[in-house]
């Protein structure tokens, strides 16, 4: 088998419900920390408008219906995007991702281990006042009202347990995502800090 390189990878989990935040600190925590943000989010949609194929067309129904796209689709996208970063990063911030058990333990087996999990924590009414908001402008299949109740239902159903999995391993710091961008970037960087970077 082909040696792992990305073995001593230093993988910090991202999580939080849907329109929680987590994008957004992400992209304000790699223009500090110099961490490499990859979102999977953004990776599927960058596959599924990349062509016409029927998995791209599969792809888009799933996020359409605010269901998970197959385990195997993500971890191949991660995997790439973890070898193509540059050199020397001190870090991944996977983000969105792992969105059920399987995913994690596929991750930490294949790829990495998962060093800590940063939860952004935010209630599903201000969660759904977000996403509503930003689906005034984004044009994303996803962000309109039938598909923001399945994916709080897929959040629960799928991805609290893998929360739950991580907490049982002490590694989960929770972020209280309720306040502005600012707000919730300072009680980031007060948890960063807590965690060596
Ligand atoms: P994602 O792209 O991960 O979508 P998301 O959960 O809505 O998070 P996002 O990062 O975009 O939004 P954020 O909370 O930052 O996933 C979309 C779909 O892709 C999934 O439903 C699934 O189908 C598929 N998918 C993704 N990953 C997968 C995986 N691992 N396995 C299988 N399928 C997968 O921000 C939301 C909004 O809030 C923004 O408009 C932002 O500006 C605003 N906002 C942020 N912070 C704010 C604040 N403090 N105050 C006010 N507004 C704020």
């Amino acid at each position: 088998a082909e040696p792992n390189k990305l073995k001593n990878a230093n993988v910090l989990f991202v999580l939080g419900g849907p329109g929680s935040g987590k994008g957004t600190q992400c992209e304000k925590i790699t223009a500090t920390y110099g961490l490499t943000h990859l979102s999977t989010g953004d990776l599927l949609r960058a596959a599924a408008t990349a062509g016409a194929t029927e998995r791209d067309k599969m792809l888009r129904a799933a996020m359409e219906r605010g269901e998970l796209v197959p385990l195997e689709v993500v971890l191949d996208l991660l995997r790439s995007a973890m070898l193509a970063a540059p050199p020397g990063s001190p870090g991944f911030l996977v983000d969105g991702y792992p969105r059920e058990l399987d995913q994690a333990v596929r991750f930490e087996a294949d790829l990495a281990p998962c060093r800590s999990v940063l939860f952004f924590n935010l209630d599903e009414a201000a969660m759904k006042l977000r996403l509503l908001k930003r689906g005034e402008t984004s044009g994303r299949v996803d962000d309109n009202e039938a598909t923001i109740v399945k994916r709080f239902q897929t959040f629960q159903k799928l991805t609290r347990p893998v929360v739950e999995h991580y907490e049982k391993q002490g590694k989960v710091v929770k972020i209280d995502a309720s306040g502005s961008v600012d707000e919730v970037f300072q009680l980031l960087q007060k948890s960063l800090q807590k965690l060596g970077f």
